[in-house]
């Protein structure tokens, strides 16, 4: 067996060149982090939006420091120590093991830069947590397909903007009516998961007038993607006002009963079929049309639901009465086109379930 001794490799002047080279590039890429004006493209709309991005920038620096020389090295070498046209077809490369001196190095470098990313990590984390207490106590939750609102002293919820006065400190409570939903504002930097029987609680306080996008970020069913298109409104105190109390009118007669629990008895007399037809166009047609049975959108269209002699009887096989219909409304269903949420998941009460009859009843194909 020949015996083959590893030949110690060298470094020349090209590796020290490279380096050079590679070292101005990642310096470069570092400044570039620093001065790069992320509040340009995504504004910092609460005050601790701002410790996030110092925490964005040091990673994005760190991370793109170490990429060029990761990068650049695996070029370098591949071209420097590529086979030679000399070398016989099974010629195999230098076989190397062990270097400890590198690997104390290796081992040693990373563990302090994650320690140090820790550390700086819970110290802002610790910031985010000190946001006072003593705000604004809003309630958010995830519904398919939408977020809702619940603001102190305002009737039922509010689903389709949420508005915060400027400057004053948030408590926002989140959970969710049915699935996992994410509740994100990019523009805040916050992101929590809303999760069905769970409260969840973020604090912020904010610091810059305007529109800002919330998106779910949890896959959480076919109408997923919608789930980007509800605002959080940043205003001035009277601006705030008005629009608090333009809701306090509005849901003035909205029920805040809790959802109808499975089993309880409801009672369809004095249903309002005006009520439920405003409540239609909030809780159900993002997944249902005013349609004939089979014009599906994630459930079949409801215009016939009571008055359609094709279709006597409901998904369930029951016969399409107004009681066997608020059975589904407060039950919920599940078949071969789907779930139909139950009256907790759609934050349905004994009433608003006779409202929605009464609307229903009065569609005609
Ligand atoms: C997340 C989507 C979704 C929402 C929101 C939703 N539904 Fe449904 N609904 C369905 C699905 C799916 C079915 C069919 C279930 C099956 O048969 O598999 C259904 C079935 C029904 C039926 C039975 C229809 C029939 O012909 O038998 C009625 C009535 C109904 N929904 C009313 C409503 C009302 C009123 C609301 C608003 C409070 C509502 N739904 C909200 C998905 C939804
Ligand atoms: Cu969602």
């Amino acid at each position: 067996m020949a015996e083959q001794r590893a030949q110690p490799i060298g470094v020349d002047r090209g590796f020290w060149t490279v380096t050079l080279v590679l070292a101005v590039l990642a310096v470069a890429s570092i400044i570039f982090w620093i001065l790069f004006p992320i509040s340009k493209y995504l504004p910092e709309a609460i005050i601790t939006a701002r410790q996030v991005d110092t925490m964005f920038r040091f990673m994005a620096a760190s991370g793109s420091a170490l990429y060029v020389f990761i990068a650049g090295y695996l070029i370098y070498f591949s071209i420097a120590f590529r086979a030679k046209a000399s070398d016989p077809p099974d010629a195999i490369g230098v076989q190397i093991h062990d270097n400890p001196k590198l690997e104390f190095w290796w081992t040693l470098l990373p563990a302090i830069f994650v320690l140090l990313l820790s550390v700086i990590s819970v110290r802002i984390w610790y910031e985010i947590l000190l946001e006072p207490e003593n705000g604004l106590v809003i309630q958010a939750i995830g519904h398919q397909f939408y977020f809702s609102f619940r603001y102190p002293n305002v009737n039922g919820e509010i689903t389709d903007e949420m508005h915060l006065p400027l400057g004053e400190p948030v408590t926002l409570n989140l959970t969710s009516a049915d699935v996992i939903h994410g509740f994100w504002v990019p523009a805040m930097r916050l992101k929590n998961d809303t999760v069905p029987g769970l409260v969840t609680t973020i604090r912020f306080t904010p610091q810059l007038a305007g529109r800002y996008q919330i998106i779910c970020t949890q896959f959480c069913g076919v109408l997923h993607s919608q789930m980007h298109k509800q605002v959080l409104v940043i205003e001035d105190r009277a601006s705030f006002d008005k629009w608090y109390q333009g809701w306090q009118q509005r849901n003035a007669h909205v029920s805040n009963a809790l959802p109808a629990a499975p089993g309880q008895a409801i009672s369809l007399q004095g249903g309002d079929a005006a009520a439920g037809k405003t409540l239609f166009a909030q809780k159900c047609t993002a997944c249902h049309k005013l349609a004939p049975f089979d014009q599906r959108l994630v459930g079949p269209g409801l215009q016939g639901v009571l008055h359609d002699p094709a279709h006597p009887n409901l998904v369930n096989g029951k016969p399409a009465t107004p009681e066997n219909v608020a059975g589904i409304l407060q039950n919920g269903f599940t078949g071969s086109l789907g779930t139909m949420p139950n009256a907790s998941a759609n934050g349905l009460s004994s009433q608003d379930i006779a409202n929605l009859v009464a609307f229903l009843n009065t569609l005609k194909l």
